[in-house]
This record gives C-alpha cells, sequence and structure tokens, in this order.
C-alpha cells in the first residue's frame, strides 16, 4: 500500500526525505504546520529507523545539581535562587560525592553524571574544576557530562581565561562531555527577551564546537512552547544543523518542552501532546546530520515520551532520578523510572531497547528479555 499523504503541501518534503535529500527553511515552516500527523510521524521514523535501526536507547544516569543559587536572570527559569532567599541551596564537594555513592549503591549500573547548576556568585573557578576532578577521582568509571555552555563561558570568565583554556582544564580534570542546556531559542528577537543576559546564539554554538574541536561531544537544546514562533523554531534547527556541518560533533539533540509555573513568561501555558510531537517528528527531519534526537521524558512525560518512539526519537534520556528543574516550574511526570520500566515503554512502543553509556556504546540489548 502506497503512503497516504493528506496535506498535499508534503508532497514534495515527502519526495525529499524518501530520496534522502536536505530540507530547506520553507520545508521546515510547512511540517511545523501542517496537522498531517500521520506523515509527519512516518516520515521522521523512517529518518530514525534509517539511522539507528529499530534500536531506541536509554541509560543509567544520575542528575547532579550542586546549587539553585545563581546570578542569571532567565524568565523562563523557576529553578533559580537568590543567595539567602528560602529555598537557596548549595551542596559541598562531600555532599555530592555521597549523592553519587548512594546513587550507585542502588543502581551498580550508573554510568552518567550530568552535572549543572547555576551561576554561584561566590564560587571560583577552582571550585567547579575541582567539582569534576573530585567525582572523577571518586568514581572512575563513571562519564561526567556537566556545566552547560552558559556555565562554561560563567567560569571562564572566573578564571580570567578563554573559554578553550577552560575546557582543556575542564577535560584533564575528568569531563567527559557537555550537555545541551542553554540553546532555548537562538533567534534574538526572543532571546533578548525570555534570557536577556545569556550568551548569544553564537557564543553557545561557538562553546559547543570548540568542545568538539577539543575532541569531546556534546549535545544540542532547544526550549519550544514559550513566545518563540514556528520561524524561530526552524531557524534554531538550521543553525544547529550548519554547525554539525562543521564539526560532526553533536551526539543528541533534544527539545524541551516549557513548563510555565513559577516563570516570569506572561501567559504561558504547558504545551500540548501534538506540539510535542510534531516538534519531535521535524527535529528530526531538519537534523539530517544529527546521530539521535531525545524525547526527555522529564519534560513530555511517559506517555508522550513513548510515543515520540514513533514520531522520531530513538532516545528516551535515563533513569535520571532527581531533576529540579522541571519540577520547580509544575513538572507533570515524576523524577524516576527504574530501567525495567522504560525496556517496557520502548518494547511496546515497537523498538528494541539499548541501554546505552553517555556516549552511545552499547551496553546491553533487550531484545530477548521477558517484560
Ligand atoms: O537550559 C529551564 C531548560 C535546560 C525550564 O544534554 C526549562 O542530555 C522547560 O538542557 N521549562 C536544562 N525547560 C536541561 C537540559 C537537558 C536535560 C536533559 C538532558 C540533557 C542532555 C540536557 O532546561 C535549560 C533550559 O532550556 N529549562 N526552565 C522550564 N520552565
Amino acid at each position: 500500500m502506497e503512503l497516504q499523504i493528506r496535506d498535499r503541501e508534503l508532497w514534495p518534503i515527502a519526495e525529499k526525505v524518501l530520496s534522502g535529500r536536505r530540507l530547506s527553511f520553507e520545508d521546515g515552516v510547512k511540517l511545523f504546520k501542517t496537522h498531517d500527523i500521520h506523515t509527519l510521524g512516518y516520515l521522521a521514523n523512517y529518518v530514525a529507523e534509517k539511522k539507528n535501526g529499530p534500536f531506541a536507547y536509554f541509560n543509567v544516569n544520575l542528575h547532579v545539581t550542586p546549587t539553585n543559587i545563581c546570578v542569571g536572570t532567565c524568565k523562563f527559569c523557576a529553578f533559580r535562587k537568590r543567595k539567602g532567599e528560602n529555598g537557596a541551596y548549595e551542596l559541598t564537594i562531600d555532599q555530592i560525592l555521597k549523592k553519587i555513592e548512594e546513587y550507585k549503591r542502588q543502581n551498580p549500573g550508573l554510568t552518567e553524571v550530568h552535572i549543572v547548576g547555576g551561576l554561584h556568585p561566590d564560587w571560583n573557578y577552582s571550585y567547579y574544576i575541582d567539582i569534576v576532578r573530585a567525582v572523577k577521582e571518586a568514581f572512575p568509571d563513571i562519564h561526567i557530562k556537566a556545566y552547560t555552555a552558559e556555565e562554561i563561558k560563567y567560569i571562564s570568565e572566573l578564571g580570567g581565561k578563554s573559554v578553550e583554556e577552560t575546557l582543556i582544564e575542564l577535560i584533564e580534570a575528568g569531563l567527559g562531555s557537555i550537555p545541551g542546556g542553554g540553546g532555548e531559542i537562538f533567534a534574538e528577537s526572543v532571546r533578548s527577551k525570555i534570557c536577556p543576559d545569556k550568551i548569544s546564539a553564537r557564543e553557545y554554538l561557538e562553546i559547543h564546537k570548540t568542545a568538539h574541536r577539543l575532541g569531546i561531544r556534546s549535545n544540542a537544546t532547544m526550549l519550544f512552547g514559550h513566545i518563540e514562533s514556528v520561524e524561530d523554531r526552524v531557524d534554531h534547527l538550521l543553525r544547529l544543523r550548519e554547525a554539525q556541518d562543521e564539526t560532526g560533533g553533536f551526539m543528541t539533540f533534544i527539545p524541551l518542552a516549557f513548563h510555565p509555573k513559577n516563570t516570569e513568561i506572561p501567559g504561558a501555558n504547558y504545551t500540548t501532546g501534538f506540539d510535542e510531537l510534531r516538534t519531535i517528528a521535524v527535529s528530526r527531519l531538519l537534523l539530517d546530520n544529527f546521530p539521535h534526537v531525545k524525547a526527555y521524558w522529564i519534560m513530555l512525560g511517559e506517555k508522550v515520551a513513548q510515543i515520540a518512539l514513533q514520531f522520531g526519537a530513538d532516545d528516551i534520556d535515563g533513569t535520571v532520578t532527581e531533576e529540579d528543574i522541571t519540577q520547580a516550574a509544575g513538572a507533570r511526570a515524576g523524577q524516576f523510572i527504574p530501567k525495567e520500566r522504560l525496556v517496557r515503554l520502548i518494547k511496546e512502543a515497537g523498538k528494541v531497547p539499548v541501554e546505552r553509556d553517555t556516549l552511545y556504546n552499547i551496553i546491553q540489548v533487550y531484545e530477548e528479555v521477558a517484560l
């Protein structure tokens, strides 16, 4: 049976996708505006399976957020606190190590610690580096994915060093890769409203490209569903595609569904399931040079994240356990999904679950494992 395309506007786009040709800005806008979700899902899944076969990945990871004290002013962030404000906290290195130790005892398969936090007004350059060094010394087998591009810029300024020098020191201390946070929306007209003091899109991309040139990989994100337009989303995705053409260092793209509670975005709402699936699918179609697209269950909830595995996503993130950024902004998903449940979600979505490490080395394929 031939593919039934209800939205005629999608015919030439489908032809391009099926013959492996690159999509344009205009194609991206049409894809974001269509209601023909079935065609979108079919095409995105076609691309995902061409890249990753029937596999859908997850890992056993732990988020550690050393502090929520932050000098930043991002309007979408419900997590940050000022120093001395009720609920503000900062962890010592010992406390960070204890957290990891405790989690590892319960989950011996832990392979990744994801460390991001605030731009602390009093911490110095060495403290940020020492956190990485201490974790690596205590847990040499665990991959450290740490510090968003925004934090790396901040740390480098604290030390009076260049981003490159800072990254070199972080890598020597044990940094394994860089998470995608801080991407938000690249378009200046939106960025200046939702995060006026944050690094620019150009700086974000430059920091990632510098990391790639130094031999480490990174992820990229896009925060969607606030005040951005469809055109802003396409612009964001195409700027990432261009950067990836240059270095090839990005592993995974993660669209982050905006959560409005306790934020300073006037009139903002939760994203809808339709828009979430569409964003995953269009990301998969436009980012033809990204190996992976992640359906981050913490922000999508496990139900939409599972369905997204048939809409272009090939990764569902991991066990996570403690995630405070989305929680502060009114998360509706939990904070922990046991490995067995991730395996079941993936299997029931018709994919083969693969436990991976941060760099997508395979740890175990769960093809024959009974639920
Ligand atoms: O940069 C902040 C976002 C990001 C809100 O690289 C919000 O593997 C929704 O980047 N609603 C941090 N999102 C999280 C992140 C991430 C998560 C999981 C995996 C990886 C990875 C990266 O969270 C921030 C910002 O874009 N964020 N506030 C909010 N109210």
